[in-house]
């Protein structure tokens, strides 16, 4: 399946001319929170590089040319813009290079949010690593697999994992489910079963976020924060407004990552964990 959608933007001309009415959520297939353009560039460069991991955009060469590359990490595609009557809709985590661009270009840009460098996969190893990670169910090849994950003592540790048997995690296969106000996910990444995730505790529009990586050499590949965002995508659709999670005030990179993805803390240390929020 072709990445490359482009939209036809209805043209209101007359006798004098051209005028095209841009309206979110109408023709624009989302709420617009910022528009920049991209002018001037000198004559062989070319730019952006990147991935966004939520951001979604309208791409509009209301002057010139210049040639758009994009790549979902399985598909790599071009196109020429070359009309103010097109728009490229380029979608969340999708890899984003621009070439070719003529003299007089000017690239216009609508986008659904404002401007977050941490919303910036600017690394094409991390973004393929990023979007090869999938849920998916959680099985008792997952249950066998999180014994092992589990009892390596510095994720035991980091995620406070308290001894646990056979018997009880027969128990927490057997509850597994919205009807047990839960979600549980296996974590894959390029189909090799890496992790197991969730949302428990759900009640009253509000749920427990957890997660963990348990294959080490995946860690510092930025999954975390894709599979947050995937969680949240979960939560949303349940109907939850809020996430909270705890998390060991030790373990300095989940703290950071939560920070990261809009978590705040709602209370500091006590017994050696920390209490943070996000509402949805
Ligand atoms: C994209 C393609 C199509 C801001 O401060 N605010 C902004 O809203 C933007 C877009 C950029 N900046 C700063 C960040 C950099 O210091 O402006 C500088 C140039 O941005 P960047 O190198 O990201 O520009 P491009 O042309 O490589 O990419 C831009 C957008 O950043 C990006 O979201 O999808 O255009």
């Amino acid at each position: 399946m072709s990445i490359i959608k482009m939209l036809d933007l209805p043209v209101l001309g007359d006798s004098r001319g051209s005028l095209i009415a841009l309206e979110e959520n109408k023709n624009i297939p989302f709420s617009v929170k910022r528009i920049y353009y991209i002018f001037n560039t000198s004559l062989g460069v070319a730019r952006g590089f990147h991935a966004h991991r939520n951001l979604k955009q309208l791409l509009i060469c209301v002057a010139g040319h210049c040639k758009v590359i994009l790549d979902d990490g399985e598909v790599r595609e071009e196109v020429l813009l070359d009309s103010p009557t097109k728009a490229l809709l380029v979608e969340s985590m999708v890899w984003r290079e621009m070439h070719d661009f003529s003299p007089g270009c000017v690239l216009l840009v609508l986008a659904s949010d404002y401007y977050d460098e941490l919303d910036y996969i600017r690394d094409y190893e991390r973004f393929l690593a990023q979007s090869k990670l999938e849920l998916v169910e959680y099985t008792e090849v997952f249950l066998e697999l999180s014994w092992r994950w589990l009892n390596i003592p510095l994720i035991k540790e980091m995620t406070m994992t308290p001894d646990f048997s056979r018997a009880q995690q027969a128990d927490f296969f057997s509850r597994i489910g919205p009807s047990h106000g839960n979600y549980v996910f296996g974590i894959a990444q390029n189909k090799k079963n890496i992790g197991a995730c969730g949302v428990k505790n759900i009640s009253g529009g509000s749920g427990e976020l957890w997660l963990y990586i348990g294959e080490k050499e995946y860690w510092g590949l930025g999954l975390g924060r894709v599979i947050i965002t995937k969680l949240e995508e979960i939560a949303r659709l349940a109907g939850l407004s809020r996430l909270y999670l705890k998390v060991s005030s030790k373990n300095e990179s989940a703290i950071n990552l939560y920070l990261r993805a809009g978590y705040l803390i709602k209370s500091e240390a006590c017994a050696g964990l920390i209490n943070m929020e996000k509402m949805l």
